[in-house]
């Protein structure tokens, strides 16, 4: 029996509020969509069948460098955390496993796994953290971890990797996500060569502790917080990364981690080809690793990006199953609404891309016709697929809204008032 944060009878009220309208809505669009050859039931069903895992990082409040503002009713540790998760995932029916963050989330496995199962949650990729220190670790990282020029703290930083495979063995993961913060703030600092020598001989001792069932992805970054250089600074590095681990390794696509402006997709469409795209950690940004909620500011970056997911799959592309995880920090709203939020926006970019006229857009690409190509497109992009994922959700047990219905449960309010304020918390940005 799951262990539900939010009454059933409170998703059913709310449900029924919304269901005559939802109804006609999905009806109505069932016909745009027939006389475009687009069987609804099917992209409803696929959209049913996609989900993302939520950062146990998330769900706190997070902060810039200059502040943090906690929010009220905080989790205090990673069960709080976990039941927050259950909440979006209650609501959603999209984000049934959580992406762990080791130390942040350290515990018993045993004790994890069994919570995690008391709210219907597994666990997705682990995360290991190299880029701060843990209390009493004997090797500080403030000049690296992975690539550091102390052997020792090269050492200990695999085996805190090695570590977090042991942990997500006894949780049912499959897969480890490093992301490092080594890098320089000055020209000069850091020999390019050999620190990137020293990376892939420590990833190559994680690589040999990594189980044949498991998949390690390394996460490029162009900047932060080192501002000179990065040892993984683009997905060309990164490609040569996985190139060189071997065929358990793949490239993390963080959308945050590039510069302005940078066709992200086609980085995708590369990877996709060259079959080394791992899995997508999902955020939006403006400026620079902003990581604001996804879909916020660029939804039609969002819905590129899953066009060539979808052209991949659509062209059954060998070994396809890139992991889907969300990376985000909630600095001025609710987190548990912002994920809600962001894991709506990522099924309605799939759900765009699956409405695409592929074969269409095909015969625009062979004959040059750019603006028929770019229309068809559009033409899937404009379409409000709201009714498809209200439907998906109202199906599977969610809420038609999940956003109000959450706000209806009055959640916050009562795990305000179970949960002390705590000034720290451990919502972080990676
Ligand atoms: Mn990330």
């Amino acid at each position: 029996m799951t262990d539900l944060k939010i009454a059933s009878d409170v998703v059913a009220q709310e449900n029924d509020r919304r269901a005559t309208a939802l109804k006609s809505d999905y009806e109505a669009l069932g016909s745009t969509l027939a006389r475009r050859g687009v069987d609804i039931e099917a992209v409803t069903k696929k959209v049913s069948e996609f989900f993302v895992a939520v950062p146990s990082w998330g769900v706190g409040t997070g902060g810039t460098r200059f502040a943090r503002f906690p929010g009220s009713g905080e989790p205090r540790g990673i069960f709080d955390k976990l039941d927050d998760c259950s909440v979006i995932n209650q609501l959603t029916q999209a984000t049934p496993t959580v992406s762990l963050h080791i130390p942040w989330d350290k515990m018993d496995a045993r004790e994890l796994k069994a919570k995690g199962d008391s709210l219907g949650l597994g666990f997705d990729a682990m995360n290991s953290n190299t880029f701060s220190d843990a209390p009493g670790q004997a090797h500080s990282y403030k000049y690296g971890s992975l690539s550091h020029v102390d052997a020792a703290t090269r050492a200990q930083a695999v085996e805190h990797n090695i570590e977090c495979i042991e942990i997500g063995k006894a949780l049912g993961s499959k897969a480890l996500t490093v992301w490092i913060g080594d890098g320089s703030n000055f020209p000069g600092q850091s020999n390019f060569t050999k620190a990137f020598e020293r990376y892939l001989a420590s990833m190559a001792d994680v690589y040999k502790a990594l189980p044949d069932d498991w998949r390690i992805f390394s996460e490029h970054k162009m900047y932060e917080p080192a501002f000179y250089s990065t040892i993984v600074q683009d997905w060309g590095t990164n490609y040569l990364i996985a190139q060189t681990l071997g065929p358990k390794a793949f490239c993390l696509v963080d959308l945050g981690h590039h510069a302005p402006n940078t066709n992200i997709e086609m980085i995708v469409a590369r990877l996709i080809q060259f079959e080394k795209l791992g899995g997508f950690h999902f955020n939006d940004s403006k400026y620079g690793d902003d990581d604001l909620d996804a879909g916020a500011i660029e939804p039609y970056r969002l819905f590129l990006v899953f066009n060539e997911l979808v052209d991949a799959e659509y062209r059954s592309v060998k070994g396809f199953h890139p992991a889907h995880m969300i990376d985000q920090s909630h600095n001025v709203t609710d987190p548990i609404e912002s994920l809600i939020s962001s894991a709506n926006e990522i099924r309605r970019a799939y759900a765009q891309a699956l409405i695409v006229d592929r074969k269409a857009l095909s015969g625009y690409q062979d004959t040059n016709d750019a603006l028929m190509a770019s229309e068809t497109l559009k033409r899937a992009y404009r379409a409000d697929v709201e009714p498809i994922l209200a439907e998906a959700r109202r199906r599977a047990g969610g809420a038609i809204d999940p956003v109000a219905t959450y706000r209806a449960s009055g959640y916050r309010k009562k795990v305000s008032a179970e949960r002390p304020a705590s000034a720290a918390g451990s919502g972080g940005i990676i």
